[in-house]
């Protein structure tokens, strides 16, 4: 039987997400989350690169050294911290493995464990379920949301940043490495908020210009009783529509919540828009999701 049911994808199609169990198991969670804590025992990152972040998508680009750190990071595996974890001079004031937001966005292309779960059977079998004729990966992260300090991520929609004409095309697939709860900021959702479009765009400014991105357009205010929680255990996924409305809170728990997210998109007569901040380089073409 397919990983992913038809009735999964019936889910899918009417909410604009889906919760799966068992993508992973326990023990490959844990394999990926001793990984990350190795690369971040090795990481080091000039203090000019040191970006925190409010919000997920709401970075601190200020500085021209930050901007260029976040925009050139799609063909690389960079770091971005929360708030509040250097001192004026850049020197961390937490420890290192509790001072990161995430880490992106090519760990799908240079990390060998999470080349492998990303191109899994699994991962390749839900994007068959769902017709997917020839899938690329955009970009993955690992997202920490650390115990005490870990921060919301406002309502907005992926298309927001991973804009595609037409659109419909791109999907999150987000994998707990732990339980995310109702108390340590699991996500929340607007279930068919994806049929709408979208309501503001992230683009590139013309070369040469400062700051790099702007928006066009707003976010909407979305009234709080509209979002649905998304529990997810250990080793579930959760697919998510470029376009539905979804947020996390501040996790004030004491437990963390990792996990590991990439995007995956239907190349197969979508345009990619030249706008957005993540482009395919010569380094690193988006790899098609149906290889090894
Ligand atoms: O992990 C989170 O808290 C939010 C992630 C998210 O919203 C996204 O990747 O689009």
């Amino acid at each position: 039987m397919d990983f992913m049911t038809d009735h999964n994808v019936q889910k899918y199609m009417e909410d604009g997400y889906v919760v799966l169990d068992g993508l992973l198991t326990s023990q490959e969670c844990d394999e990926l989350r001793q990984r990350m804590t190795d690369i971040v025992d090795r990481m080091d990152v000039p203090e000019h690169c040191r970006i925190t972040f409010s919000t997920y998508h709401d970075e601190q680009l200020k500085k021209q050294g930050n901007a260029d750190y976040f925009i050139t990071s799609g063909d690389k595996i960079r770091f971005f911290f929360e708030k509040g974890v250097f001192d004026d001079k850049g020197e961390f004031i937490v420890p290192k493995q509790r001072s990161l937001n995430k880490v992106g966005h090519a760990l799908h292309a240079y990390e060998p464990l999470y080349k492998k779960v990303t191109h899994s059977p699994k991962v390749q079998g839900i994007a068959k379920k769902l017709g997917l004729v020839n899938p690329v990966i955009l970009q993955s992260m690992y997202i920490f949301k650390q115990p005490g300090i870990g921060g919301e991520v406002t309502p907005h929609q992926d298309a927001t940043f991973l804009y595609t004409e037409p659109l419909g095309r791109v999907m999150g697939l987000w994998i707990a490495l732990e339980d995310a709860t109702v108390n340590n900021g699991c996500l929340w959702f607007i279930p068919g908020s994806h049929n709408s479009g979208i309501s503001r765009r992230m683009v590139r400014t013309p070369k040469g210009t400062f700051p790099l991105t702007d928006f066009i357009g707003r976010e909407q205010a979305y009234a709080e009783e509209k979002f649905i929680a998304a529990p997810v255990k250990k080793g579930g996924v959760v697919l998510i529509h470029g376009e539905v409305v979804h947020r996390s809170a501040e996790n004030i728990s004491e437990d963390s919540r990792h996990v590991y997210t990439f995007h995956i998109m239907e190349s197969q007569d979508t345009h990619w828009s030249p706008d957005n901040w993540l482009q395919p380089t010569e380094e690193l073409p988006f790899p098609p999701l149906y290889t090894k």
